[in-house]
């Protein structure tokens, strides 16, 4: 490693440490043993109002990289078991090869603590009169802040990760590094934030909004190619409905990688384009089934559907 390199690990393993040092566990709100993931909620400490954090810790997907490494690294080893021909040890590698992928949201609302619980879910259909009376009610209520949002769009935060901009006002966007992506390849998880500010969510798509999605499309897959060599054949690219933040914005992953994201929320974006070319105004006319949480206020709003 070269001195820059470790003057920057210690530099940021320091911030690190004192930025979740200020945090006292609470509780788990979900853990998940396949995708190696642990949500929970924490409490700032020495801080009476506003003191809510949800932290996400996941142990990273290895890359061949990683394990090429791992063969040749010396690191210290515990052997558990040795029968015959089988091994099985822990080794314990250091910095770059132990490192845990952490998220904190710090203040947390009540929202967001929900959203990261575990929770029982239910199918429910939203027709045009339920997406006017109910559902944009709970957005225009409840919906989560977008500053990180407006932040991106106006170069304030994470403008080195852009991966393309297309700055223009009406058919442009952002395509950067979603926040749960861990940088492998064959985990890509990217996003496509839209530079218009009044698209909510699918349901205000148009055929208006075709030549958008289209460029969006085309620039995306071209720019994952020539950044990642991932060809357009293995990106998933899709919507969620109900999304968590009401700006429009669009999921590029690869085909490869499956999102601890609920994917009953997914809706390809080639059928999206298929259905506004067909019938401009079907996502103004469409009962449209979506996946709601127990504990959202979407759930009160559309429980007696289902008692
Ligand atoms: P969504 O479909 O509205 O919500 O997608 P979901 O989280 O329920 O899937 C919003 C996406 O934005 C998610 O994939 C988040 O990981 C991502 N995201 C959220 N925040 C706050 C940020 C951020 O600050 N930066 C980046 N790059 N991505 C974010």
């Amino acid at each position: 490693m070269s001195e820059s390199e470790i003057k920057k690990f210690k530099l940021e393993g320091k911030e690190g440490v004192n930025l979740l040092n200020s945090f006292e566990f609470v509780k788990v709100l979900n853990e998940n043993n396949l995708s190696k993931l642990m949500i929970i909620l924490a409490l700032k400490k020495n801080q009476s109002e506003n003191n809510n954090a949800v932290i996400i810790f996941e142990k990273p997907h290895f890359a061949q990289d990683d394990i090429n490494s791992l063969l040749a690294l010396n690191s210290q080893f515990e052997m558990d078991i040795q029968n015959d021909i089988y091994n099985k040890f822990k080794i314990f590698p250091l910095y770059p090869y132990n490192n845990i992928q952490v998220q904190l949201i710090y203040p947390a609302t009540e929202q967001h603590i929900q959203k990261y619980s575990v929770q029982e879910m239910f199918f429910v259909s939203e027709t045009i009169e339920d997406y006017n009376n109910l559902t944009l009610k709970f957005i225009e209520q409840t919906q989560l802040n977008l500053n990180w949002v407006y932040n991106i769009l106006e170069h304030k935060k994470e403008s080195e990760r852009i991966i393309f901009e297309d700055p223009d006002p009406v058919n442009g966007f952002i395509l950067l590094p979603d926040m749960k992506w861990d940088g492998q390849v064959d985990n890509l998880y990217a996003l496509v934030i839209v530079h218009q500010k009044d698209i909510l969510s699918l349901r205000s798509l148009t055929g208006q909004h075709l030549p958008l999605l289209e460029n969006l499309r085309n620039k995306c897959y071209t720019a994952l190619e020539e950044k990642f060599g991932i060809k357009r054949e293995k990106v998933r690219a899709y919507v969620h409905y109900q999304p968590s933040f009401y700006h429009f914005h669009v999921h590029f992953s690869h085909i490869k990688y499956q999102s601890p994201a609920m994917p009953d929320r997914n809706i390809p974006l080639s059928q999206v384009i298929n259905n506004l070319a067909l019938f401009p105004d079907y996502y103004q006319k469409s009962t449209l089934e979506m996946v709601i949480r127990k504990n959202e206020k979407l759930y009160d709003l559309y429980k007696h559907k289902f008692e």
